[in-house]
């Protein structure tokens, strides 16, 4: 979403790579980026995060979906679990997070940047939008996936009302712009790729109480939408792991959601925290992944303006598959 968006780009007008401002930058010198894309979550040996933090110990996800439910704006959310531990990443990681073999794959608002499993960037795109897409007002990249060896990257352009955003793809070992489709969205937040049946999930609006889907395969053909049990607010991300779709947002909470992809039930099962920020409201919720590590199964992104850094939040939720 383009909320913060210019934000954003005043907080780093100094910086070399302030939104879109800059070309690409290559990887250092040995820095080789030759890692597959995990088309599916499985299992990995990755460490931890060598600077992660650990935090408390998550309660059931029973307890935690009975004690909250799916909350609107007024659900108190301190009785509901946060993330195990967080890891600092750079400012300029703030929209989405899809995971790589050797580590990871970032989206900004106008960049992608690859990193290994410390953290270290290995690459990095900006602007990665193309000048042709951007020509056409196309400046927003939302929450990335990575599966079927391709990087998905949602683009929004900020004229909702024309129900016109594009999916591009895009290279996951170059960050290399592939090609991109129109789709019929006011929105363009997230998407996440279920590789099994070449198909995209997405929401058609921010706010929204149902799941749209594509058939990648027939030409991004519009399949039948999943209604949702709850409306939910302010999407920011999702992705597919354990026969579900997680969903990750900027509510007023934070919150994080699991949706049975049979049914459309939603399921309250976590907040990203950060609720209190001083002079705003609180920090901004962003993208999601959800891949089976040491440092746990969700891991999620959130913005935080105040110190002009990015939270990658890991969520011990092991027993939700
Ligand atoms: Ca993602």
């Amino acid at each position: 979403m383009f909320r913060r968006h210019r934000f954003v780009c005043t907080l780093l007008a100094l910086h070399a790579a302030a939104c879109g401002a800059q070309t690409s930058t290559a990887a250092p010198a040995g820095a080789a980026v030759d890692a597959g894309i995990t088309d599916t979550p499985g299992a990995s040996d990755a460490p931890p995060p060598a600077e992660a933090q650990a935090g408390p110990d998550l309660p059931d996800v029973a307890d935690v979906a009975g004690a909250a439910g799916v909350g609107d704006a007024s659900d108190a959310v301190d009785t509901l679990a946060g993330p195990h531990s967080e890891q600092q990443v750079s400012i300029f990681y703030n929209q989405g997070v899809a995971r790589a073999d050797d580590g990871w794959i970032f989206s900004g608002t106008n960049g992608l940047f690859r990193t290994d499993e410390a953290f270290n960037e290995t690459l990095a795109i900006v602007p990665a939008i193309p000048d042709a897409l951007a020509t056409e007002g196309y400046a927003h990249i939302g929450d990335i996936d990575a599966a079927l060896g391709v990087l998905w990257a949602p683009l929004e352009q900020p004229d909702y009302g024309k129900a016109t955003q594009r999916v591009a793809r895009y290279d996951p070992k170059t960050l290399a712009f592939v090609d991109s489709v129109t789709l019929p969205l006011h929105h363009a937040a997230w998407i996440a790729v279920d590789p099994a049946l070449n198909v995209a999930w997405m929401m058609r609006d921010y706010d929204d109480d149902t799941l749209v889907r594509f058939d990648i395969g027939a030409g991004w053909k519009e399949l039948a939408p999943l209604p949702l049990s709850s409306a939910l607010v302010h999407v920011q991300g999702g992705d597919l792991g354990g026969g579900f779709l997680w969903l990750s947002t900027d509510d007023p909470g934070n919150r994080v959601y699991r949706a049975d992809l049979q049914t459309g039930q939603v399921t309250l099962v976590a907040t990203m925290g950060h609720l209190v920020a001083g002079t705003i409201a609180k920090q901004e919720g962003e993208g999601i992944d959800v891949t089976p590590l040491d440092s746990g199964q969700l891991h999620t992104v959130l913005m935080d303006l105040q110190h002009a850094t990015v939270q990658l939040g890991h969520f011990q939720v092991a027993g939700w598959f």
